[in-house]
């Protein structure tokens, strides 16, 4: 076998002086560079599989929100959850060994990390819509042969349905079965549960999807096939942006990241004032609502929104069902979620938030902590997560009054509709159409639940990013030296002023969030805080 994998290898050399690094959401970049980094995640994967006894590991090639050229690939652990921690720096190893140290490190690791090499190995794959997507799915598939690994490639699929399938093909046949093991499966299961948790409410108006021009396009056309029609507890979508065809428009002017960091709609968006808008990003994992309030403005409806509407309803849900006192219902977020979010859900639904770091690894981790974890990024990126316990409760649970049946009734729908594994645009979308339709709310009503602070989000690009080291939930910067106090300075002088700088572990730069009492001190705290950022 190693003279297999140093064959193979020799196919996808190195690029001289590069150094690669598992980031926020896998490796990404200029998908140029990217061939030889794809080859040794695949020899990872299937290392990973052995050391888990051969159970399915999923790999996906994306860059999501990033520009068109770039591109990117992360691996999935069985139950469908991001890849370990300390695998981020073995697949790190990997890939920025020398070309000829490629099998030592590769042996070094199966000696190291105990691993029988006769045990099968089994990967999944899929892939978004960059039309760098199928030469470096050729550099994944040489690395399995190479290594021996079992492989079924599910070609073009949203990242969330790839997690949805490695944790379908894990628990197939067992008491967790998480559902049927084909892309129709995952749209059947969400139809059906969509139909069960609507109970034939139906949403007011329309609502338009703009699909950033990715894979969720042609995916969500797909799903609307398996939706409840009409006035049986139907939604009415209209989709934009879902031209997969010419590349260069992915992601471009449109997108959830488009639309959360402009704070603007798309322009292509035609929908009139009141009407629900939502926004998916490359590869569907993230969603973000708007409107056009006829009085105010733009307004957007985003992560910390959803998780405040979705954890205020399952919260009702469980009171109503009798359960409240049994279930832990808690909200996690990052330090990009606006100060009045945080403050509603403690004070106003009274339930506990916790802040974790950017990534939804960090997110997911802390959220199984709880019988109902709600989290969200403020960038549309989350999901809910039901304990053993939470589900058990709500199968088993009798009820003493219609009104309770109908509560248990609707949270085991949710948790069949909710793709616990990751962060899902589509379900999530259909998650927040339930709510609102239960509710009998327009996105106005949603609105006006708290009031944000003001907030500004910028991008900073500096000659190296990675001089800036952070501590407290990436909350304040340790390195360099003296550049927090100069923030903590500017903020001060803001009236309900809030600051932050990071690098971002997707794109080459440093993001700076700032948040203050009105639009242009917020504008000014962020300026002032990227200049800071900027000089260091
Ligand atoms: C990825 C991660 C998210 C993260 C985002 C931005 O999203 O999955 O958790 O919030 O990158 O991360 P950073 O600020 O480090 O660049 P996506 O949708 O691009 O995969």
């Amino acid at each position: 076998m190693d003279a297999q994998i140093l064959a193979a290898s020799n196919k996808h050399p190195k690029p001289v002086d590069r150094v690669f690094q598992y980031g926020t959401a896998g490796f990404r970049m200029k998908a140029t560079l990217l061939d030889s980094v794809v080859f040794r995640v695949g020899l990872v994967a299937a290392l990973r599989s052995r050391k888990l006894g051969g159970q399915t590991i999923g790999v996906m090639i994306t860059a999501s929100h990033n520009p068109p050229e770039d591109n990117g690939i992360k691996l999935v652990d069985p139950m469908g959850e991001m890849l370990e921690n300390s695998w981020e720096a073995y697949s790190t190893e990997l890939a920025n060994a020398k070309d000829e140290d490629v099998v030592t490190m590769y042996r070094s690791l199966e000696e190291r990390l105990k691993i029988n090499k006769d045990t099968p190995a089994r990967v999944i794959y899929a892939r978004d819509t960059r039309p760098s997507g199928p030469k470096l799915v050729t550099a994944l598939t040489d690395a399995l042969t190479a290594a021996g690994a079992e492989f079924t490639d599910y070609k073009l699929l949203t990242t969330p349905q790839l997690h949805y399938l490695t944790r379908c093909t894990n628990t197939e046949g067992t008491p967790q079965s998480y559902g049927d093991v084909s892309e129709k499966g995952y749209y059947e299961k969400l139809g059906k549960a969509f139909a069960r948790a609507m109970k034939g409410k139906k949403t007011a108006g329309a609502v338009t999807v703009d699909c950033a021009n990715g894979v969720g396009g042609p995916k969500l056309a797909e799903l609307l096939k398996y939706l409840p029609k009409g006035s049986d507890g139907g939604v009415e979508i209209k989709i934009i942006n879902d031209d997969v065809l010419r590349a260069e428009n992915l992601n471009h002017e449109c997108g959830a990241d488009f639309v959360k960091t402009k704070q603007r709609a798309p322009p292509s968006s035609k929908a009139g004032n009141n009407e629900r808008s939502c926004s998916l990003d490359g590869d569907a994992d993230r969603i973000i609502y708007y409107f056009i309030d006829p009085d105010h403005g733009f307004r957007l409806l985003d992560g910390d929104r959803i998780a405040t509407l979705a954890a205020s309803f399952i919260g009702d849900l469980a009171r109503e069902a009798g359960l409240s006192s049994e279930l832990k219902i808690g909200v996690v977020q990052t330090a990009y979620a606006n100060g009045a979010s945080t403050k509603y859900v403690e004070k106003t639904l009274g339930l506990p938030v916790v802040c974790t770091p950017t990534g939804v690894k960090w997110l997911h981790h802390a959220a199984t902590k709880f019988d109902v974890g709600v989290y969200f990024e403020a960038n549309g990126h989350g999901t809910v997560v039901f304990s053993q316990q939470a589900l058990k409760a709500f199968h088993t649970k009798e009820p003493q009054s219609p009104a309770q049946a109908s509560a248990l009734e609707t949270l085991q729908a949710l948790t069949d509709l909710i793709n616990q594994t990751v962060g899902d645009a589509l379900s999530d979308m259909l998650l927040v159409e339930t709510i609102l339709a239960h509710k009998s709310w327009t996105p106005k009503e949603w609105d006006l639940t708290y009031t944000d602070l003001p907030n500004r989000l910028v991008r900073v690009e500096v000659g190296n990013r990675n001089i800036f080291k952070t501590t407290d939930a990436e909350r304040k910067l340790v390195e360099p030296q003296g550049v927090q106090a100069q923030i903590d300075a500017l903020v001060a002088k803001f009236k309900d002023g809030r600051s932050f700088a990071r690098a971002s572990g997707t794109e080459d730069a440093v993001r700076v969030y700032a948040e203050a009492a009105t639009r242009s001190e917020a504008d000014d705290l962020a300026n002032k805080v990227s200049v800071v950022v900027k000089q260091a």
